[in-house]
């Protein structure tokens, strides 16, 4: 849309395009152009075209929605990127790197026509922990998620993530192309590696050739992601407008850090994403460690906490006399499972991520944060854990984080008189599920901790069988719900 780039730039403080969009062709297809997509991985594929050109434009698709799709469109790509330092210096980019959006909810044929064409070398995606439906210990397809099973039955018409990836490197094969790079952007452990093992288990179930020829040629990275973006609310959207002097639908917020790191694995040509700040290493996973652990565990545990005690955003409770510290403390449990990162001090990771929360200006919802939790607390809390109960470490910040969990469940499901919260929807996949181990229970913590600990597949084994862990857990949450937060922190 020419007039968003126009109005743009004449206004002091917004960087306009540098370069002509339209003169580069697509390189990238992207599952998931949510906030974090348009705030990350657009943004860097964004400024290489600035600064080096290329054929990188990214063809973007949503599994789900239809909104975001029809406002890429009607804006030509284009939205501007509110960074906003704590200091209230606000700076604003047009990003110009998204060339057109799909929806699969209606068509995917120009996904896959992207997909099969040469001029296409990766699939990037951002599409939650829960959207992929990979087993993650076993990490082979769930054959009780909804979309692996249409898709096993309809593989040439597929609706869900592994099996139009699959449909995707199957069109490549029969082109006589090198497959697509699977760049996953989502935060799990082995992100790449898991989907890797998800798409090798569903091809192997619907054509073997394809999936020997899948094992033999194709890349799946792992990533490092990092960058928070609040999903855009109404009041963004306004002040963007009186802002700018011009609606933006895709205006986002979010702030001046960022980070991506990336296994240098890739099949085929890549942007020169180094050269706008990405660290390409041989190994991601001690960074991936690192934020996982110290950043979404913190996050996790703010985000129980917080929203039921009245903590609408992060930045509160981050100004909440008692959770500050016991956020404090958790960067520090965390860190202690870590091995150690050349160049990188956790304790001044753990001070930068401290700033980052206490953004004043950054409106990040607590409730958001705390959605779809029994996907989250895996990776971010269960696996710490059990790294600190091999070690000898203290586990109890872990077991916080994991009690807050069950007391939001069960303020969500049953409401708390004296929090004063009336019952709200947990966002959960598994939100029938934990209703249902939750209903007529009462509320003794040692209840209530056994029943969401009785949830299929959920508790590992070397907590579910530690007693050290099961008593803290239990102490936590009686804590919780006789409203001791300040009892805490001991
Ligand atoms: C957050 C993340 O919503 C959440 O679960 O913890 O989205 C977090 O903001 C990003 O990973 C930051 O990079």
């Amino acid at each position: 849309m020419k007039i968003l780039n126009q109005h743009f730039t004449a206004l002091k403080g917004v960087s306009k395009l540098s370069y002509q969009p339209e003169d580069h062709g697509v390189g990238i297809v992207h599952f998931g152009p949510g906030a974090f997509h348009r705030a990350h991985q657009a943004y860097y594929t964004h400024k290489v075209l600035s600064d080096f050109g290329g054929d990188w434009r990214i063809l973007a698709m949503s599994l789900k929605s239809t909104q975001t799709v029809d406002d890429l469109n009607a804006q030509d790509g284009r939205y501007s990127l509110l960074i906003k330092s704590a200091s209230g210096e606000n700076e604003v980019q047009v990003v110009g790197s998204i060339a057109a959006a799909e929806a699969a909810s209606r068509t995917t044929e120009k996904v896959f026509e992207h997909l099969a064409s040469p001029q296409t070398h990766i699939l990037s995606l951002t599409v939650t922990e829960k959207a992929y439906g990979i087993d993650r210990q076993s990490g082979l397809i769930s054959h009780d998620h909804p979309d692996i099973l249409h898709d096993l039955q309809n593989s040439d018409a597929p609706i869900g993530v592994i099996g139009m990836i699959v449909k995707g490197l199957a069109l490549r094969r029969a082109n006589a192309l090198p497959p697509f790079t699977v760049l996953c952007c989502d935060n799990l452990p082995n992100n790449g590696d898991l989907v890797r093992s998800g798409v090798m288990d569903f091809a192997g179930k619907i054509d073997q050739e394809l999936a020997q020829w899948i094992a033999e040629h194709g890349c799946f990275p792992n990533t490092m992601v990092d960058r928070i973006t609040p999903a855009a609310t109404a009041d963004l959207l306004d002040n963007v407008s009186s802002m700018l002097g011009v609606e933006d639908k895709l205006a986002i917020e979010t702030e001046p850090f960022t980070q991506w790191v990336i296994e240098d694995k890739f099949c085929g040509p890549r942007p020169e994403w180094e050269k706008v700040g990405v660290l390409l290493v041989d190994n991601v996973a001690p960074y991936e460690h690192m934020k996982l652990r110290m950043l979404n565990g913190a996050h996790s545990l703010i985000a129980y906490l917080g929203h039921v005690h009245g903590c609408k955003y992060v930045r509160d409770a981050m100004a909440h006399p008692h959770i500050e510290p016991l956020v404090r403390r958790h960067f520090q449990a965390a860190a202690k499972t870590l091995s150690p990162l050349p160049e990188v001090d956790f304790y001044e990771y753990a001070q930068q991520l401290a700033e980052r929360f206490e953004n004043p200006n950054i409106a990040h919802e607590t409730y958001q944060i705390a959605m779809d939790g029994t996907q989250k607390l895996p990776q971010r809390i269960f696996s710490p854990a059990i790294d600190a109960l091999k070690q000898g470490q203290a586990i109890d910040s872990f077991a916080l984080a994991t009690a807050a969990w069950i007391f939001y469940c069960y303020v969500g499901i049953h409401g708390h008189s004296v929090f004063g919260l009336d019952p709200y929807a947990l966002r959960d996949p598994r939100e029938t599920e934990i209703k249902n181990a939750l209903e007529g229970i009462g509320s003794d913590a040692i209840v209530l901790r056994k029943a969401l600990f009785g949830l299929s597949d959920f508790m590992p084994k070397e907590l579910a069988e530690s007693e050290a862990w099961c008593d803290q857990v239990t102490l936590k949450l009686a804590c919780l719900l006789a409203g001791e937060l300040d009892q805490l922190a001991g």
